[in-house]
């Protein structure tokens, strides 16, 4: 099949390192679009009403509550840890408070419709990397990684948190503001995606909440944690620069220490059914209303065993 968008080159350095920096994926004016289009959603969402939701991501304290589990075809506000006093009251504008708006960008606004579900370009990628059959899409965000406040995302995969079986999850990750050392640019450790298997689920607990799952005996955890360390290669990028983020490959991002802002859309795409199973453990569920869309229409699916 002739390669529409990406060059044999980029697939090949996709496969090698589980993740690849595209360049310009968006032209200006969509990137800007999208900036305002965040900016414009912060401004006008109503902190009265909002019952304080932080976004945590510890192993033992991630977030669970019913404003997060039903997020998935909303639009919604995650504040920063530091940015609530122990009153609820905001130390900071709520411009500033907020960690991430999520997680029904791709399906609600129109504006970031048009650069999930309504655009060629990414049609050509999903084709060109044949990563999946039949992808649909998910988990839509802009994370906002405040200055001075903006928290790290600790090291993880995607697959854990959007498992499917087989593990199929991809990250499309843009940049909407220059990412730099200081303000949390992504950071990856090249290749682990061939050497650490998925050991854990996020799902929604039996008792409420969420939580982690086991996929593997705590000594295998144990030894494939050991052989995950190595060295994290930094990842600056500019505003309308895509990543693809393998769903196997370990990545992270530190605090922004800085006095900007890193603005990112991102949103994932999985394989769907019946190429692969989404069952209902994972946090993020689809609803009647709102099941997860297609990215290919019928006649552009990617045939099975193309490589
Ligand atoms: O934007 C970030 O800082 C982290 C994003 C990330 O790790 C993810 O979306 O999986």
């Amino acid at each position: 099949m002739t390669l529409e968008y990406l060059t044999q080159q980029q697939i090949d350095k996709f496969h090698k390192d589980g993740y690849l920096v595209i360049p310009s994926f968006l032209d200006q004016e969509d990137t800007d679009a999208l900036l305002k289009r965040a900016k414009l959603l912060l401004d006008e969402f109503n902190i009265d009403s909002h019952p304080r939701t932080k976004f945590t991501t510890g192993d033992d304290n991630h977030v669970g509550d019913d404003y997060f589990l039903t997020s998935g075809d909303k639009i919604r506000f995650f504040l920063e840890e530091g940015a609530v006093d122990p009153d609820g009251k905001l130390n900071r504008p709520k411009q500033k408070a907020v960690n991430k708006i999520g997680h029904g960008l791709h399906e609600l606004d129109p504006l970031f419709r048009k650069v999930t579900l309504e655009n060629d370009r990414l049609k050509s990628l999903a084709r060109d990397l044949k990563f999946h059959h039949d992808p649909v899409a998910l988990q839509s965000m802009v994370i906002t990684k405040q200055q001075q406040i903006g928290g790290e995302v600790p090291e993880h995969n995607d697959s854990t948190f959007l498992y499917t079986n087989p593990p199929s999850a991809l990250g499309i990750w843009i940049a909407l503001e220059k990412c730099t050392p200081t303000n949390g640019a992504l950071s990856f450790l090249p290749g682990s995606h061939l050497t650490t298997p998925i050991t854990k689920r996020f799902i929604r607990l039996p008792s409420g909440g969420t939580g982690f799952e086991s996929l593997v005996s705590p000594e295998e955890e144990k030894a494939v944690n050991e052989r995950s360390k190595g060295e994290y290669i930094l990842e600056t990028c500019n505003p309308g620069d895509m990543v693809l983020i393998h769903g196997s490959v370990l990545h992270k991002s530190e605090r922004n220490t800085s006095p900007n802002t890193r603005f990112a859309y991102t949103f994932h795409m999985i394989e769907s059914a019946p190429y692969a199973e989404y069952d209902n453990k994972n946090w993020l569920q689809p609803t009647p209303d709102m099941p997860f869309p297609h990215i290919l229409p019928p006649s552009k699916l990617v045939p099975i065993g193309a490589d």
